[in-house]
């Protein structure tokens, strides 16, 4: 097999065939996945095409009625300028839960604008039975509008090109497609071709949905599946699964899995991982270059997109959550160690994490505002800045780690007074009757619950920072201490200094506490499994 061509960056490693031992690996892994309810149901696999189907005949309506109606476009014309839908995300991929959405890239021809995707194909979705949950959400990042159509959530983003007709036969392979074209229709493209480029640069496809599938649910339940947070996000992980995939192509999933652990923790950051040599291409964009720009220089775990243009998708990694994370593959790696001896079994690998109960001190950090959908916002942005603040407590003296919860713990505070809601805001959260809210999950009309107006209502999303500091050497007297001020102070600018920021209706706090101090919601699974690791020894 030597000397074949090859997918990748570097010839593979090994090219051996699965053993029986391997194969039975994962068969058990396989089974393991599925008693963790990871698959979708038939029925949902159909409603899921079936519901593509329709998008797609909804998408080329939505063409000719804009071609029609606005421009006043020939017949034909408008009949043939099509549209063509592309899917991305999990779904494309082809490693999504029961439940998860299919992210859905809508490209239309030239005479289409944004504005009629956001007014035009709005009211068209607003009048399909099928449609529930319909937001807009145009001017985010990559503009989206958000549905549950026949009960499955749809992220629908969409990109114009610069052509007359959008045939059935369209892909997205060719760069020249992104020329003079919207910076959001760049951006909107990209999710699409990075997932297709990583499964073209797959050499089994099958071994890398089920290696993913048990990466993701292992990241998840370790609690370093967060891009935002300085973790890895979905897209990351794929890109490290798919590398390992290239370096083992005939091996088995159970193998992928096991040398993953053992490649990465050994991996000699910052060298970057590629799933091909990053190409060049027609647009004025920056494509990552850690010669060319100290900015990419600086990333401490650098894994690379592989569609033009190129980018890191792990700049948010700080050196705590690097720590974090090399830790968490050297616990899997003796794992799997065992699990391919036959000493242990595949539920230990997805054992949950103990966040809430590995750490002496914490910082708590509570974004609050008045409305569900403000606090939607603002705590979206200090989630984002919270990095900022962990990067500032690593260079802290005597403080070790700075280790970010992978998510903020949303609440609504029926407060009766101004006084209760203030007390809510500044994190005394007993001052008030106070329920868990999905702020996401659009169960957002918190208002009218007890018969209170729902006046004075508080709405908190409360993120936590794990902190090691340094053990007293034997020898020294004295108490370490621990001046967290500066880089609190600092946060505490940065994110008020949000533009749509208003005293009046949003307040942060941040302080530390003491392990003891947690809201014991927080802390009974930690504690539940400390027992448990009791009584065994008895
Ligand atoms: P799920 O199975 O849906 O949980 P996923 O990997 O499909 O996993 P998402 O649906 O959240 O995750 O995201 C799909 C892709 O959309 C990933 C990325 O290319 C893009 N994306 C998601 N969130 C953002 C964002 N905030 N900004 C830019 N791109 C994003
Ligand atoms: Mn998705
Ligand atoms: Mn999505």
């Amino acid at each position: 097999k030597r000397g074949m061509p090859y997918l990748g960056v570097t010839e593979p490693i090994s090219y051996n065939e699965p053993s029986a031992n391997d194969l039975a690996v994962t068969d058990s892994l396989i089974k393991t996945l599925h008693d963790h309810g990871l698959f979708e149901s038939e029925e949902e696999a159909k409603r899921r095409e079936i519901v593509l189907g329709k998008l797609q005949q909804i998408v080329k309506q939505f063409v000719y009625r804009v071609c029609i109606e606005k421009r006043a476009l020939p017949e034909n014309v408008a009949r043939e300028a099509g549209g063509k839908i592309f899917t991305f995300g999990s779904y494309r991929l082809g490693v999504h839960g029961a439940g998860a959405d299919i992210d859905t890239l809508c490209v239309l021809p030239s005479m289409v604008t944004r504005e009629d995707f956001f007014e035009t194909m709005y009211e068209i979705l607003k009048e399909r039975e099928e449609v529930a949950e319909l937001t807009a959400v145009p001017d985010a990042y990559v503009p989206v509008i958000k549905m549950h159509f026949q009960g499955i959530p749809i992220d629908f983003v969409c990109a114009i090109l610069r052509l007359q007709k959008i045939p059935d036969t369209l892909e997205l392979k060719d760069n020249n497609l992104l020329r003079d074209i919207d910076e959001r229709d760049v951006r909107s493209l990209n999710g699409s071709r990075v997932t297709d480029e990583i499964l073209r640069l797959v050499p089994n496809v099958a071994s890398f949905r089920i290696a993913l599938r048990c990466i993701k649910l292992w990241a998840k339940q370790r609690a370093i599946y967060a891009n935002v947070l300085g973790f890895l996000g979905g897209v990351a992980w794929a890109m490290l699964v798919a590398r390992i995939c290239q370096l083992y192509p005939n091996a088995a999933a159970g193998t992928i899995v096991s040398k993953f652990f053992i490649i990465f923790f050994k991996w000699q950051w910052p060298q970057p991982v590629l799933l091909k040599i990053i190409e060049d291409g027609p647009l004025h964009v920056r494509v990552w270059n850690p010669k060319l720009y100290p900015a990419d220089k600086a990333h401490r775990m650098p894994i690379i997109t592989p569609a033009y243009p190129s980018m890191c998708s792990t700049h948010n990694v700080t050196q705590s959550t690097q720590t974090v994370m090399k830790a968490e593959f050297k616990r899997a790696a003796d794992i799997v160690d065992g699990i391919m001896v036959g000493t242990k079994k595949w539920d230990g690998l997805f054992e949950k994490h103990d966040f809430f109960g590995r750490y002496r001190y914490y910082i708590q950090i509570i974004a609050s505002s008045d409305s569900a959908e403000m606090q939607l916002k603002w705590s979206g942005m200090v989630e984002s800045r919270i990095r900022q603040l962990v990067m500032r407590l690593e260079v802290v003296e005597n403080l070790t780690l700075a280790h970010p919860f992978i998510k903020g713990v949303d609440k609504t505070h029926y407060c009766k007074t101004d006084e209760e809601a203030r007390e809510v805001a500044h994190g005394n959260f007993a001052a008030a009757t106070s329920v868990d809210i999905d702020l996401e999950g659009g169960k957002l009309d918190g208002e009218k619950v007890n018969g209170e107006d729902g006046k004075h209502n508080v709405y908190t999303t409360t993120f936590y920072i794990g902190l090691y500091i340094e053990p007293k050497q034997a020898d020294s007297k004295g108490t370490r201490k621990l001046d967290i001020s500066w880089p609190t102070r600092e946060f505490m600018d940065l994110v008020k200094a949000w533009d749509s920021y208003d005293e009046k209706r949003m307040a942060i706090v941040v302080q530390h506490l003491k392990s003891s101090a947690l809201p014991p919601e927080l802390t009974k699974d930690s504690e539940k499994k400390l027992k448990r690791s009791q009584s065994d020894k008895k």
